[in-house]
């Protein structure tokens, strides 16, 4: 590999990398007497390939984790998806009753505040999507 080349990888280590857009990024609002929160958005990778979620991070919450509601013996459970896959052009709905992330958050939260929440994505790029809490 040429000096220039890697010199411009280390300058520009984004360039290739998947960004999503995410619309509708919100947190069901609670009571502070339960625990967790849920938090929904619509997912979109306008990519040409297929893009993973691996994880979350947010100085808001001490664990993000991604969960789909399913149905077993007529009742609801939820399951913990360990990394979310979007395919190129697809388009994925985190909504209540279905898939969402499930928050702990270390104070409680406000209605109408926002809240930052980076997320990991498996081509190792992550971004930063704004929250807001809503009734
Ligand atoms: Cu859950």
């Amino acid at each position: 590999m040429s000096r220039l080349l890697l010199l411009a990888l280390l300058m520009f280590p984004v360039i290739a990398q998947a960004e999503l857009t995410i619309d509708h990024a919100w947190i069901k609002n609670l009571p502070p007497t339960v625990p967790v929160r849920a938090g929904y958005m619509t997912i979109v990778n306008p990519a040409k390939q297929a893009v993973s979620i691996v994880s979350f991070s947010s100085d808001a919450f001490s664990s993000i984790d991604m969960h789909e509601t399913v149905m077993k013996d007529g009742m609801m459970h939820m399951q913990h998806v360990p990394e979310l896959t979007i395919e190129a052009g697809a388009k994925v709905t985190l909504a209540p009753g279905g898939m969402h992330m499930m928050m702990e958050p270390v104070k409680p939260t406000i209605t109408g505040e926002q809240i930052n929440i980076t997320i990991k994505l498996s081509d190792g790029s992550q971004q930063t999507v704004i929250f807001t809490v809503e009734q």
